[in-house]
């Protein structure tokens, strides 16, 4: 089948009317920033189901406007831990924690490539997005950079940067349970028994005080600083200004929040790796790890010559994309999860940040090798970076996503000039 309308069918087959499961099977619900490249997606071929994804994602916004990372709109045995475990009271369902808020970046994007059919939409969404970026800085923001309270808020779930918080965790609260993921995806590609136990662990201190989401960062086992979400939130703050300033808003309030958290970006500056790094908020003490998060740099024009040499440096050593850890460190996994392999998604947004740097060399090689991946064995979750081995699960909805935004234009052109 042709690979644009292989893209076009995933995002069909994986469509519950209104909202996109991440690929069948091993995630049975809506999750949050799955959801908003699952709109970039839909907006190549059906612009109103797009603005429909990005509508059901905040319709689960909780009260003080925190977006959940998972909504469990129908029940599914099949992942784990499901709503009877999360416990937080919301109809529907939700986890307890947020995701990465790509949500305005891509709108943004979304609402450029058809601004009149978008602009009522937009502004439907505009207060919605202001109240979740208003949680992120009064919430997740007070010690600076963006902090997460649980690996899982990163999206880059059992990536090195959290080791050092992880250590802290006590996993034996987590009790008797049954893993779902491992009757979908090969247990060498998931994250490991142990740090499940310590991430149950952490949603069971959450249900403990009623998810009050101030208590947790004050009181709860984990707190880091987190690179990834730190330059996706500032990146994301300048496109809901520029969105604000396009529907006539005042965006001043925005404006405080993305100067704040440029100034914070010093503090996740580890001199030592030369390069942005993860810090523990209870010790002070930086992961020492070189993680995708810092690239992300890129997309918050943070970018600096050492962390250009940085870059270089674990690109030139495997084939295919950006490994999500550093293939020179002892810690390198190639196809374990988000501990060195190269996810088609994390790709797309480091292009937008090469784009916007002006180095469409860097965009235009890291565009050839991700599609590279996708045409030699489909859309899959992630890939190793190194032999291109495709990993965890199949048909994955973002990589279709990005494969129709992003990386399969220069297969489009190629079959135009054929
Ligand atoms: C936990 C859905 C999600 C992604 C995350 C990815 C993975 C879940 C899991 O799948 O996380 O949220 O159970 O492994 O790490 O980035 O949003 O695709």
């Amino acid at each position: 089948m042709d690979l644009n309308e292989k893209a076009r069918d995933i995002l069909r087959q994986n469509d519950k009317g209104g909202y996109t499961l991440p690929t069948k099977g091993l995630y049975p619900y809506q999750w949050n920033w799955d959801s908003a490249f699952a709109a970039w997606g839909f907006a190549t071929f059906d612009m109103p189901r797009a603005w429909d994804e990005f509508d059901t994602l905040m319709t689960s916004q909780w009260d003080d406007g925190m977006v959940p990372h998972i909504i469990f709109h129908e029940p599914d045995p099949g992942y784990f831990p499901g709503p009877d475990v999360w416990l937080t009271d919301q109809s529907p369902p939700t986890s307890g924690i947020s995701q990465p808020p790509v949500a305005a970046i891509l709108a943004r994007l979304v609402w450029e490539m058809d601004k009149a059919a978008g602009q009522e939409r937009l502004a439907t969404l505009y207060p919605k997005l202001v109240a979740w970026h208003r949680w992120w800085h009064e919430v997740r923001c007070t010690h600076g950079p963006a902090a997460i309270v649980h690996p899982w808020e990163s999206g880059r779930d059992n990536c090195p940067d959290w080791d050092i918080g992880m250590a802290e965790v006590d996993g034996t609260g987590a009790g008797e349970y049954t893993r779902r993921d491992l009757g979908h995806v090969d247990a060498s590609m998931r994250p490991k028994q142990e740090e499940y136990d310590r991430y149950i662990a952490m949603v069971k201190f959450g249900v403990s005080v009623g998810w009050n989401q101030k208590r947790i960062v004050a009181e709860g086992p984990f707190l880091m600083a987190d690179p990834g979400i730190t330059f996706i939130l500032l990146r994301a703050h300048e496109d809901l200004i520029a969105i604000g300033e396009a529907l006539g808003q005042d965006t001043s309030e925005i404006e405080g929040w993305a100067t704040t958290l440029r100034l914070a970006l010093a503090d996740i500056w580890n001199p030592e790796i030369k390069a942005y790094d993860a810090k523990n908020l209870h010790t002070g003490e930086f992961a020492g790890v070189l993680g995708s998060g810092a690239f992300l740099a890129y997309l918050a024009k943070a970018g600096n010559p050492e962390l250009d040499t940085q870059l270089m440096r674990v690109w030139n050593v495997v084939s295919y994309g950006i490994p999500s850890a550093d293939p020179e460190a002892a810690i390198f996994d190639p196809r374990r999860y988000w501990r060195g392999p190269t996810w088609p998604v994390v790709n797309s947004l480091l292009a937008l940040g090469f784009r916007d740097m002006g180095r469409f060399d860097l965009e235009a090689r890291l565009k050839a090798e991700t599609a590279d991946l996708i045409l030699k064995h489909g859309f899959y979750e992630y890939f190793d970076p190194v032999d291109a081995t495709p990993c965890g699960g199949a048909d994955f909805t973002w990589t279709a996503a990005i494969w129709l935004t992003w990386a399969g234009d220069d297969y489009e052109q190629a079959r135009g000039a054929a």
